[in-house]
């Protein structure tokens, strides 16, 4: 977890391949359709490109399919999921059906303005239509709102790890190592 910026798309594939596990990214599974223009891209688009948040009943069907699928059954690593309180609700369900549980929520702490600036240099050449700063600082916002609130939750349950996510790629996947214990 941790709000857009913060590095986890580009921490959990390297993660993912140091512990040989799925790497599930709900941004990245919705990019992909919408560059295949399948039903499922046309829907998640019109939230994406505003910096909204795609609906819970689509986001939460798609981990659901995603999460059954043969790579994801020894482990896996949840990139941008879950990000709504209704989100957790609906992967406690999905956990318990696979038999399966979180053993890590990995959160990932950096400075706002530092946050604002990796996007903005994302943007020159990501072509993403939610990399312009309206919708960044936007995206902003609806992080705190949305996301934040799932923090205390995951703390109480004993299964947060906050990791510093300033500096460099390879020392934050250094203390990701360490919070983790690998
Ligand atoms: P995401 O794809 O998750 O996009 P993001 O929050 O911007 O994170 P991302 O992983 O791309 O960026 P990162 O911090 O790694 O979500 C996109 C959209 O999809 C959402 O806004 C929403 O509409 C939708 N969505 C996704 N999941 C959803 C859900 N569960 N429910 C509803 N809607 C959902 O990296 C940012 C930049 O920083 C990169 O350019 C990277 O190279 C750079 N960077 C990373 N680490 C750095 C470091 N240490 N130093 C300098 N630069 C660094």
């Amino acid at each position: 977890m941790g709000p857009p910026g913060a590095g986890k798309g580009t921490q959990a594939a390297t993660l993912a391949q140091r512990i040989q596990g799925a790497h599930v990214s709900t941004g990245d599974i919705f990019r992909a359709n919408v560059q295949q223009q399948t039903e499922l891209g046309r829907t998640a688009q019109r939230y994406m490109d505003a910096g909204e948040y795609v609906p819970d009943e689509v986001t939460n069907a798609m981990v659901q399919d995603r999460l059954a699928q043969d790579d994801a059954r020894e482990s896996f690593i949840l990139d941008g999921y879950p990000r709504t309180l209704e989100q957790v609700s609906t992967l406690d369900r999905i956990l318990a059906d696979l038999g399966s549980e979180l053993d890590h929520v990995l959160v990932l702490t950096v400075d706002h303005e530092e946050l604002i600036a990796r996007l903005l240099k994302r943007a020159e050449t990501s072509g993403r239509a939610d990399d312009t700063e309206d919708v960044i600082r936007h995206r902003q916002e609806v992080y705190i709102a949305e996301t934040a609130p799932l923090l205390p939750v995951y703390r109480e349950r004993g299964l947060l790890r906050e990791v510093d996510g300033m500096g460099t790629v390879d020392e934050v996947e250094a203390r990701i190592d360490a919070a983790l214990g690998l």
